[in-house]
């Protein structure tokens, strides 16, 4: 069985690119496809017969829901858009489903000290970078657990690394570049434990994809026990993570997941975990907001909760994914709608975005004629009709005139003077429809600049429709 990388294109590009095929022709395309996804990772019995797609009690159809549901998105049980979006993304070749083959739900290894050894190496990478890449991606799981990693050259091994092509012998061939990137298979004698990697992928050290140290500290979680998590943040979500992978930390999941099978670290202070944020979590709290051609971008952590404040619709997008260079946990941003631009601020540092293009930065805020003891900014938004825009740090405030293109005179000024009734400590602030709406904490305050008072107390997350 080969499965076929396909190319990601949406239905209005295919649409152009084959203008005299029928939709039914281009949905058939996309039904042997997902059919090949479903057989591999939901394991979807092969039929050998068409598929059809609106029947009932249809094993395909059913199947398609159990992904759709796996994966957050609508369950339609049709192949829409976002569902052949989601399986055009490159994976890993674990199943998403707990029960499968004769190895139990949950297998641990009966033991805390665990041996692994590198049998070959990738050709993309000088062994030194493999090594240190596999050193530290075990460091991750051994950080928040009693478990010891200690590799072997000959001999027997608990976790025998491999990088290998196509089929190797194991009745879960590869598929050449893209599509699958890696498996492992469960804690057990012989093969359990063993990690396998594609080698028609390019792996790296860097931010390009395929970062070899994500890909091994993910595989690793399946060869000690652990299943696919549905938490999108989790690095046991079965995708490829979009994240920096010299800042990851291991998420607040996948260490609760590991201290089940394993317990907790010996390490006097438990170590902790970013959390996925949930819009509809009363405590959401955020660290910035901007409006952006319409759509409000919410910033949290490594999120954007991207928002369509009229339809209602929402997406949880890494930041990374739509800014590749602009780093999570970010202090401030505004859109400044004369130049088509937006802003992101952290630390001293800011970019300027143009759409979903980073166009410039990082630039430093003293450009922006910041004193240099202002070493972050807490919130910025720029308020249309007054051509200013305003930065907020602490318990002041600064206005730059965006036409001059330079801080105005007599800044900065106390928050408390510039806006009655607000106070110190600006988590985020924008501007929609004449108005201004503050966040601290999971308080929302919407702000009229002409009567200079607060309108309305709202919870953080009113925009979610929750
Ligand atoms: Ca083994
Ligand atoms: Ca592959
Ligand atoms: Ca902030
Ligand atoms: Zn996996
Ligand atoms: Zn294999």
């Amino acid at each position: 069985m080969h499965f076929l990388p396909v190319l990601l294109l949406s239905w209005a590009a295919l649409s152009a690119a084959f203008p005299a095929a029928s939709q039914e022709d281009l949905e058939s395309k996309y039904a042997k496809m997902a059919q090949k996804y479903l057989e591999r990772f939901y394991d979807l019995k092969t039929t050998g017969r068409p598929v059809g797609r609106n029947k009932n009690n249809n094993p395909f159809v059913k199947k398609l829901e159990e992904m759709q549901e796996f994966f957050g998105l609508e369950v339609t049980g049709k192949l829409d858009e976002k569902t052949v979006e989601m399986m055009e993304k490159p994976r890993c070749g674990v199943q998403d489903i707990g029960e499968y083959n004769t190895v139990p739900k949950s297998s641990a290894w009966q033991k805390n000290d665990i041996t692994y050894k590198i049998v070959n190496f990738t050709p993309d990478m000088p062994r030194a970078d493999v090594e240190s890449s596999i050193k530290r991606a075990f460091k991750v799981w051994s950080d928040v657990t009693p478990l010891t990693f200690t590799r072997v050259y000959q001999g027997d091994c608990d976790i025998e690394i491999q990088f290998v092509t196509g089929d190797h012998k194991d009745n879960s061939p590869f598929d050449g570049p893209n599509g699958v990137l890696a498996h492992a298979f469960q804690p057990g004698p012989n093969i359990g434990g063993d990690t396998h990697f594609d080698d028609d992928e390019t792996f790296t050290k860097n931010s390009q994809q395929y970062n070899l140290f994500l890909v091994a500290a993910h595989e690793f979680g399946h060869a000690l026990g652990l299943h696919h998590s549905t938490d999108e943040g989790a690095l046991m979500y079965p995708n490829y993570p979009n994240t920096d992978p010299d800042s990851f930390r291991l998420p607040q999941d996948d260490i609760n997941g590991i201290q089940s099978l394993y317990g907790k670290s010996s390490n006097p202070i438990q170590p902790t975990g970013p959390s996925t944020p949930t819009k509809c979590d009363p405590n959401i709290a955020f660290d910035a907001v901007m409006t952006l051609r319409g759509e409000l971008f919410f910033f949290v952590n490594r999120f954007v909760l991207r928002i369509n404040p009229r339809g209602g619709e929402s997406d949880l997008i890494f930041i990374q994914t739509l800014w590749p260079s602009v780093p999570s946990d970010i202090d401030a941003a505004y859109e400044n709608p004369l130049t088509g631009e937006n802003l992101v601020f952290k630390g001293n540092k800011y970019w300027n975005l143009d759409g979903f293009d980073v166009s410039q930065g990082p630039r430093s805020l003293t450009k922006l004629g910041f004193p240099k003891n202002v070493k972050k900014i807490d919130a910025a938004v720029h308020v249309e009709n007054l051509g200013k825009t305003y930065f907020f740090v602490k318990n002041k405030y600064y206005s730059y005139d965006e036409d001059k293109q330079a801080m105005d005179e007599g800044f900065p000024k106390f928050i408390a003077k510039g806006f009655p009734g607000m106070t110190p400590d600006i988590d985020a602030v924008f501007y929609y429809r004449g108005l201004l709406y503050f966040f601290q904490d999971s308080v929302q305050y919407e702000y009229n600049m002409d009567s200079k008072r607060i309108q309305q107390v709202l919870r953080s997350n009113s925009w979610m429709g929750c």
